[in-house]
């Protein structure tokens, strides 16, 4: 224990922890934040970190045959291991290579057991994709080490997926070492632990354990009431007071279809495109289009297309990307070649020119019933729409709560129930497209990510079996919903 109190005040001491407000990912505001990348410029404490990471694993008698860890700051932390205990080790890419789709390198053996090394844990998503890309490959995964835990439910999630997770330390003792050695005060705990309390990432369904649930910690009513993002199903989102006509349009929908599936019919003849709406409709909530991609559209086609919509009971959205002045998207919103408000019941817009876009596109949707979404992330490898832009984002939203009902996102950024995320990128199998798009699954994107529709292009397009797949998509999706729900 002297040592883990030690490491954790000089973690403190090199900036590797602080304390403040700080926009995560997510789009959430935290108490706390961890770069533990600073730490390889401290050549001691790297050593001292990997030396406590082995021992640790040593302790709890993990056996295994080689370490994994992601291209990232575990990375320097994983070699340390591996070097001085003779030990193989792969590492994940965060992408797929330039050529194709490999994302483990190293010496692959099939059958041997790999040990995940990392930083630090939240909801445990990261850890568990990188196992389940060494599984694709015929290694075994049971364990993974991590400096530490930030108590949010990775660990249970870990677990229920058949991994356990070793923390040198979780957050709880961070706090306690740094509260008695007076570099923080009794508030800023009790802020931090509030904001872990409240942000839960799982909740253990009975029997999904392997081992036996550790005591939940009883929550104070009034850390209840803090509770950031509580999980309602669709149907009880659909009926919320504040929630906008489309939102509940949408949610109704996709409870009655049991369908968060979007389709993304990126085709370019207006014959396929209405083929998939009719031999697919049954199976999706919304049919997402870019009207410019194809040969010969009509209006004509815009109109089938609605009729479609009714007969099967999804929502058409135009991926258009609004992204000018509120006056020219007005105009490329009503007028042109398309007429898109005349048949997309929603659309998508890029915050970048700020609330004036969203107000054009309002001038012309609303009188309608029509909804837009806000682009608050992109799936595509080097996107610029991160932390604080993501976070604006969320916030331009707040101004327009008949219009926009939700986002373009790759995790779940607005903690409001009212608001519908929206994800790409998607496909059965994680990888990329060699052109910058980046594919997660359904579970990780309804389950872990808490997203709320997943889009689906190519992943339906391309197979041989359009309306199997769309089947098994819809499954996959709706599963991970059911799971979410009964877990949180
Ligand atoms: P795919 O075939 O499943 O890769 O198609 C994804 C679709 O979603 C495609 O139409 C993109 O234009 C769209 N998309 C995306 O992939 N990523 C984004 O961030 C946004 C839209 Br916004």
């Amino acid at each position: 224990m002297e040592d883990i109190k030690t490491l954790i005040l000089e973690l403190h001491e090199v900036g590797a922890v602080k304390f403040g407000e700080f926009t995560l990912k997510s789009g959430l505001l935290s108490p706390i934040y961890f770069n533990l990348r600073v730490i390889i410029s401290h050549t001691v404490l790297l050593r001292e970190v990997s030396r406590l990471l082995y021992k640790h694993a040593e302790e709890a008698e993990v056996k295994f045959d080689c370490v994994c860890s992601d291209v990232d700051t575990a990375l320097p932390l994983a070699t340390i291991i591996c070097t001085n205990h003779d030990h193989p080790m792969l590492m994940r890419r965060k992408e797929a290579n330039d050529y194709g789709t490999k994302r483990i390198e190293g010496v692959i053996k099939a059958g041997d057991v790999c040990l995940i090394v990392d930083g630090v844990v939240t909801s445990g998503s990261s850890v568990l994709e990188t196992a389940r890309l060494l599984e694709k490959e015929g290694l075994k995964v049971k364990d993974a080490v991590v400096l530490l835990d930030r108590e949010q439910g990775g660990r249970d999630m870990l677990e229920a997926e058949g991994i356990t997770l070793h923390p040198v330390f979780n957050i709880s003792t961070l706090l306690d070492v740094l509260l008695d050695a007076g570099r923080i005060d009794p508030a800023t705990r009790t802020s931090v632990k509030t904001f872990i309390e409240g942000n839960q990432t799982f909740t253990k369904s009975p029997g999904s354990s392997r081992r036996a649930s550790k005591p939940k910690r009883s929550i104070s009513p009034e850390v209840k009431e803090k509770r950031v993002c509580k999980e309602l199903s669709y149907r009880e989102r659909a009926a919320l007071p504040g929630v906008s006509p489309m939102a509940s349009k949408l949610l109704s929908l996709m409870e009655e279809k049991k369908s968060n599936l979007c389709l993304s019919a990126d085709v370019i003849e207006s014959k396929e495109l209405l083929e998939l709406a009719d031999t697919l409709g049954p199976y999706i909530c919304v049919l997402k289009t870019h009207v410019d991609i194809l040969e010969d559209f009509s209006p004509e086609t815009g109109s089938r297309l609605l009729k479609l919509a009714q007969k099967h009971n999804f929502l058409i959205f135009e991926d258009r990307k609004f992204a000018d002045i509120g006056n020219t998207v007005k105009h490329q919103y009503e007028g042109g070649l398309y007429k898109i408000s005349s048949w997309s019941h929603m659309v998508n817009a890029h915050a970048v020119p700020g609330p004036g876009v969203v107000k054009g596109l309002q001038a012309v949707g609303q009188p309608l019933g029509h909804g837009c979404v806000l682009i608050a992330e992109m799936s595509s490898q080097g996107s610029l729409a991160t932390t604080e832009y993501t976070q604006s984002v969320v916030e331009m939203a707040d101004d327009f709560p008949d219009f926009v009902f939700g986002f373009i996102c790759i995790s779940k950024v607005s903690c409001k129930p009212e608001h519908i995320h929206m994800t790409p990128g998607v496909q059965l199998q994680c990888g990329g497209d060699g052109l910058g798009q980046q594919y997660i699954t359904p579970d990780d994107v309804i389950f872990s990510r808490r997203s709320d529709i997943i889009i689906v292009g190519r992943g339906i397009i391309k197979s041989e079996d359009r309306k199997k797949t769309a089947e098994e998509y819809r499954r996959a999706g709706w599963e991970a919903y059911r799971k979410r729900i009964s877990t949180h």
